[in-house]
């Protein structure tokens, strides 16, 4: 069957919701139990592509499965080639818009097709877009959200702790810079030196008070800002980058390769760091990439480690992956944490088999 030529027959979609191991408190929203939508792209030839797409909260994975299924109606009886039918699902969504819910539909369905893509090859994901199974830098992001400074700096020694780790990240906005800077020191304190630190703000500052947080923490050894301000003041974004030494991440809200070449276009960033369910999926993926790579911008990814680590395996530019174990419990077999580095397992396409137990036991209705 290696190579066949695959068909569309159906999307499946199950809507679940797994309570988090550490609740994460950020400046917009506190997440208490990750909800998801699994994907499940049937093709007439028996091959099964697997992703999914994290809505937030159970309100919001109700938003995307609409879309999702509007999509897969659309597509039912099409070739399976993920090269061309990324644009077909942006213009089967397009009166619905390019950015939000849709593109968000559009990149869980371009998972799950590059992942019957590879499954039919026999081939890692990884491998069919150019890239290696060599294991990929990552930092653990399963918890540091704005907690006081005892808490936070035992936490960072245990996140450390989980894959000998050499990076953790810390979320910042609490209500005065003295307030972040007091927890910034007491997780610096607690870690040594050695261990590298971004920050988040998850946009929560004006771009005044980025530039006056922004330069404070430029005498912190702070390895990157993220997020300052509002993901789309372009502006504003890159008169921090200008203002502040440490350099400046974003892109987790970015919609689309556009958005990536509008930010890198306005100096909005230093760093960039797609998700790969706002950016468009693989593809959205691989076509940022290239940006990035013309505009050397070293490029990270946000949530989603199995799928981003294999599109940062293809992204010349990689840098780190962002770890989170949300998804892990509905996977069969989770990636591998070692000495603080995703590992690509060998299997073909994305990796991904759901484990059943975990997906009927968290099942919900959408
Ligand atoms: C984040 C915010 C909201 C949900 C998940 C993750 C955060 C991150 O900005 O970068 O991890
Ligand atoms: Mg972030």
């Amino acid at each position: 069957m290696t190579g066949d030529v695959l068909t569309i027959r159906k999307l499946h979609l199950r809507p679940v919701v797994v309570p988090l191991r550490r609740p994460l408190v950020t400046r917009v929203v506190t997440i208490e139990n990750a909800a998801f939508v699994l994907i499940d792209l049937e093709t007439e030839q028996g091959v099964t592509g697997r992703s999914y797409l994290f809505g937030y909260s159970a309100p919001g994975i109700a938003c995307l499965v609409p879309a999702l299924k509007w999509l897969g109606d659309t597509m039912t009886g099409r070739i399976l080639d993920p090269h061309t039918l990324f644009d077909d699902a942006r213009k089967a969504l397009t009166l619905m818009g390019h950015e939000g819910i849709a593109m968000m539909a559009v990149s869980g369905f371009d998972m799950a097709c590059w992942d019957a893509y590879a499954r039919a090859q026999d081939k890692p994901l990884a491998e069919v877009l150019g890239g290696t199974r060599d294991p990929i830098q990552a930092y653990n992001s399963n918890g540091l959200g704005l907690i006081d400074a005892g808490t936070a700096a035992k936490e960072a020694i245990e996140l450390i702790a989980e894959g000998n780790f050499n990076a953790v990240k810390v979320r910042q906005g609490r209500e005065t810079l003295e307030d972040d800077l007091a927890v910034f020191r007491a997780v610096r304190e607690a870690v040594g030196p050695d261990v590298l630190l971004p920050v988040d703000f998850n946009q929560g500052l004006d771009v005044d008070e980025a530039i006056r947080r922004g330069q404070a923490l430029d005498a912190e050894d702070v390895y990157w800002i993220e997020e300052p301000t509002r993901y789309d003041d372009w502006d504003g974004n890159a008169r921090i980058a200008a203002a502040v030494e440490t350099p400046i991440q974003n892109g987790e809200n970015f919609y689309g390769p556009e958005g990536a070449a509008r930010a890198i276009k306005a100096g909005a960033l230093d760093y960039l760091m797609p998700d790969v369910e706002r950016i468009g999926g693989v593809t959205g993926w691989l076509r940022t990439a290239k940006i990035a790579e013309t505009a050397g911008i070293p490029v990270s990814s946000h949530l989603f480690p199995e799928f981003s680590a294999h599109c940062l395996a293809a992204t010349p530019t990689r840098h780190w992956l962002e770890y989170t174990d949300w998804a892990a419990p509905l996977l069969a077999e989770p990636y591998p944490i070692i000495e603080g580095h995703i590992h690509i397992p060998e299997r073909p396409g994305a990796g991904i088999e759901w484990n059943e137990d975990a997906v009927e036991k968290y099942a919900v209705n959408a």
